[in-house]
C-alpha cells in the first residue's frame, strides 16, 4: 500500500471562480492527493469580473507555515501560483527551504503576466525575485510572456519559431530550473505546451479552441504537480494536461461558457482518478 501523498498548494483563493486554488483543489484531489491550501489572498471572484473583493493573505501566510512547521506535516510536493508582492515571494522561498525533503517535487507557476504584458500590480524587483523560486524548482510553467521575462528577453511575440522557444527554456534552465513547460503557445489552429528537460524538448499540442478560458493555466498547473507526484515524467505529465485540458475546454465552448467562468472540469474529473494506479 502507497503510503497518502500531500501538496502544499500555495495560490490565491477566488471564491466564485475556477481558478487558482478553487480548480487545485478538485483537480490535485481527484487524482488521490491531499491538497492542502494556502492562500496568498482572498478574492470573491477573480479579477476579470468588474467587480471583485480582494484581501491580501501575507501575514495569513506566515501563520500557515508557522503552525505547520509545529504540527510537523510533510509535503511531497510545494506548488506555487499568484503571488501578490515581494514579501509573499520571500515567504514561499523560506517555506521551500523548510518544508522540502529529498523527494520533495517544486512546482513554481510564476504568474507575471500574459498576452505580452507584465500584470501592472508586477515590480521589475519582484519579477527578479521570481527568478530566486525558479532556481529552486523541479519544473516551472510560465507562459510565453512570463518565460521570456524570466530569461531577459522582449516578448518574442505570438509564433516563435522552435529553436527560439528551446533558447528561452535553456536560459531558463541556466536559472536553476530542472525542467520547463511553456504553456498556451498558440498558433492558427492549435495550442501547444513545450517541454524542456536535460536538452531534451517535446512539444504537446490540441486543436485551438476558440475561446481562452480564465484560469486555464492555474488548471495545467494543478495537473502538472499532481501527476509528477503520482510519479509520472514531465513528459507524460503534459502529454495527459494537454489532452485533458483540451476535452474540458472542449466541452466548455460546446455549452457557451464565458471566458470569465473558466473550464469546467467537474464532470471530468473522474478521468483523474483513472490515473491513480500507485
Ligand atoms: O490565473 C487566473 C487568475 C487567478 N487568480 C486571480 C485572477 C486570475 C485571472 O484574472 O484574477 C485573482
Amino acid at each position: 500500500m502507497k503510503k497518502d501523498l500531500r501538496i502544499a498548494a500555495i495560490n490565491d483563493l477566488s471564491g466564485a471562480s475556477r481558478c487558482s486554488l478553487t480548480t487545485a483543489i478538485p483537480i490535485i484531489s481527484a487524482l488521490g492527493i491531499n491538497c492542502c491550501v494556502m492562500p496568498t489572498a482572498l478574492l470573491s471572484n477573480h479579477t476579470g469580473y468588474d467587480n471583485y473583493f480582494f484581501e491580501d493573505c501575507t501575514n495569513q501566510m506566515e501563520q500557515f507555515a508557522l503552525n505547520w512547521k509545529k504540527m510537523g506535516i510533510r509535503f511531497d510536493c510545494i506548488y506555487s501560483g499568484f503571488l501578490g508582492c515581494e514579501k509573499q515571494i520571500e515567504i514561499v522561498g523560506d517555506f521551500i527551504r523548510d518544508f522540502k525533503e529529498e523527494h520533495t517535487k517544486v512546482v513554481i507557476d510564476p504568474v507575471m503576466g500574459d498576452n505580452g504584458e507584465i500584470y501592472s500590480t508586477y515590480t521589475d524587483k519582484m519579477c527578479n525575485e521570481m527568478k530566486s523560486l525558479v532556481a529552486v524548482a523541479d519544473i516551472v510553467t510560465p507562459n510565453l510572456t512570463e518565460a521570456c521575462t524570466l530569461c531577459g528577453m522582449d516578448y518574442v511575440g505570438e509564433h516563435p519559431d522552435d529553436a527560439i522557444l528551446e533558447l528561452i527554456c535553456r536560459r531558463i534552465c541556466e536559472l536553476g530550473a530542472k525542467s520547463v513547460v511553456i504553456t498556451g503557445c498558440k498558433d492558427h489552429h492549435s495550442v501547444s505546451n513545450i517541454v524542456y528537460e536535460n536538452g531534451k524538448t517535446v512539444k504537446y499540442s490540441s486543436e485551438l479552441i476558440p475561446k481562452y478560458f480564465t484560469g486555464t493555466g492555474d488548471t495545467f498547473a494543478s495537473l502538472i504537480s499532481g501527476l509528477i507526484t503520482i510519479g509520472k515524467s514531465v513528459f507524460e505529465a503534459t502529454d495527459f494536461a494537454t489532452k485533458f485540458i483540451h476535452k474540458c475546454a472542449t466541452y466548455s465552448y460546446a455549452i457557451g461558457q464565458s471566458v470569465n467562468e473558466g473550464i469546467a472540469c467537474e464532470r471530468f474529473l473522474g478521468l483523474l482518478n483513472k490515473e491513480i494506479i500507485y
